[in-house]
């Protein structure tokens, strides 16, 4: 019986990851396979954030975010010691990126919605007219010109009174978030039909509670990250269940949440590794929403208790979501967004890394690189292709074959108009993307990152993913369509793969 489960189980694994030692992403590019056109229904758009790309940051009675106090207090922490005091100027200048949209032809766009425009204290008493008057702008022109809205809620720009209270290190959050929620279904669910609670839970909790690189700048490895991820979820399962139960009727909307992840290869080829990983990068926000179990993954829950003991602690630093959440989350979500771009090698290193107590060391693995890879001007970005093909069918297989959208995908460079790199990049994923749905994947749209130049967070102005080049030096800010630009247009017009050479 147990060799059977353990037989059958290796198999499973051995289907996701593939049973060769492989040797991914050497050249940045990936073979086609089957059908060279992308589904009727496909929908092709791009992707931006308020705090990245809008400017305004104190106009019209918007209040402060995390970002606008730390951007201002630790400009140090800043590679060019720049803000996004006025960045691309969106918040003035929507008709130049409806232009390029509309240019580029994209079906949909996905942007978000800084909290403190809107509330400025983050609390819902506060309502601020002017900055909703601008969102409605927006969301109108959209659909006047036929390009539907896609509205992420929150994209890292919390509220400074919210963080008062403790930000994600709260459960307050959950009540704090979901007043938050409501207010743009009833606001904006007329219009808008596909809502993303959080941008990159990972890029909120990590930097933010962990490790303390981006704000709220608190540094509790191993335990603030952990408590962030819980209130988060459940920040999430209430939105979701408030708008299936009082506004689903009326709005007939979809509710999701985007997370981040890569995917990883052995060198070794030890499956089991692999599967293990995938538990921490992915599996520890998309068991409790997308599995039929629900909750954290067991692995993680086991061998965290377990760490958490042998460091004398009563208390699991990572603990069951319980009954109740567990509930709520799992199967919170119409569908999984995923932002991909990059993969790893992992290795099991020899010495424990990271400090202890950290989600490093509970992690375990030693995620590398392979020199060969084509690297972007972003440090941590690598070409590697499969790892997005792979990756789709990871998830057709692990989580029953949920709706995917590709929430955001591209490349950094210095802003050069001729960039070659990052055509080869969007020409490569995109195959990535078809591949996998010729191969029964359930992918329903892709967005690429970003429509516009615009403020890298802690690099600053330094690395540039725009298809659209912004000229910083103008008052007005204007946009210039990058070689990338004229390869996504052909993308979207052809709905399959062209080549390079075309532009
Ligand atoms: C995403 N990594 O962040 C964000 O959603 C965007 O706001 C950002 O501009 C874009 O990707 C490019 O960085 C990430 O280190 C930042 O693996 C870093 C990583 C992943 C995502």
């Amino acid at each position: 019986m147990w060799s059977l489960i353990i037989i059958t189980l290796s198999l499973a694994t051995i289907e996701q990851f593939g049973s060769e030692a492989l040797v991914v992403g050497t050249n940045c590019t990936l073979a086609p396979k089957g059908n060279p056109k992308f589904p009727k229904d496909f929908s092709f758009g791009v992707s931006t954030s308020a705090y990245q790309i809008e400017g305004a940051w104190n106009a019209d009675g918007k209040g402060l975010s995390i970002w606008d106090e730390y951007t201002h207090n630790h400009s140090e922490r800043i590679t060019d010691g720049s803000n996004g005091d006025d960045a691309a100027k969106s918040y003035y200048n929507f008709d130049l990126d409806l232009k390029a949209l509309k240019d580029l032809k994209v079906n949909h766009y996905r942007f978000s919605i800084a909290w403190t425009r809107i509330f400025p204290s983050g609390e819902t008493v506060s309502r601020n007219q002017k900055g909703i008057d601008y969102y409605n702008k927006v969301i109108d022109k959209l659909l006047a010109n036929g390009i539907e809205p896609m509205v992420t809620m929150y994209h890292w720009d919390l509220p400074v009174e919210i963080q008062k209270f403790g930000g994600f290190a709260n459960s307050l959050i959950i009540q704090q978030f979901l007043q938050y929620a409501e207010e743009l279904f009833k606001l904006f669910g007329d219009r808008v039909k596909t809502w993303i609670t959080f941008n990159e839970p990972n890029m909120i909790c990590k930097p933010g509670y962990g490790i303390a690189s981006s704000p709220p700048l608190v540094k509790a490895p191993g335990v603030g990250d952990y408590m962030c991820f819980t209130n988060l979820l459940k920040a999430h399962g209430a939105t979701y269940r408030l708008y299936r139960s009082k506004y689903f009727e009326k709005q007939r909307g979809k509710v999701g949440i985007t997370l981040d992840t890569g995917f990883v290869f052995s060198k070794l080829n030890k499956t089991d590794d692999l599967a293990r990983a995938m538990q921490y990068k992915l599996g520890m926000l998309a068991h409790p929403i997308y599995s039929k179990s629900g909750d954290f993954p067991s692995i993680m829950l086991s061998e965290i208790k377990k760490n958490s003991q042998v460091e004398g602690r009563k208390q699991p630093r990572l603990s069951s979501l319980g009954g109740y959440w567990t509930d709520i989350i799992r199967g919170s979500a119409d569908f999984l967004g995923i932002n991909y771009y990059t993969s790893r090698y992992i290795e099991r290193p020899a010495k424990a890394i990271g400090e202890n107590p950290s989600m490093e060391r509970d992690y375990g693995f030693e995620d590398i690189f392979d020199p060969n890879w084509q690297r972007a001007k972003s440090n941590w970005l690598y070409c590697v292709p499969e790892g997005l093909e792979r990756l789709l069918k990871y998830i057709r297989d692990e989580f029953n074959n949920v709706e995917v959208k590709i929430t955001e995908n591209g490349w950094s460079d210095g802003g050069e108009l001729n960039d070659d790199n990052s055509v080869r990049y969007y020409k490569s994923h995109v195959q990535a993307v078809l591949n996998a749905i010729n191969d029964g994947c359930n992918v329903s749209s892709y967005s690429a990152w970003s429509l516009i130049d615009n403020f890298e967070w802690n690099k600053g102005y330094t690395e540039k993913f725009g298809l659209y080049s912004v000229n910083m030096k103008s008052p007005k800010r204007e946009r210039t369509p990058k070689k990338s630009a004229i390869y996504y247009k052909k993308i979207i017009k052809s709905r399959s793969v062209p080549n390079e050479d075309e532009v």
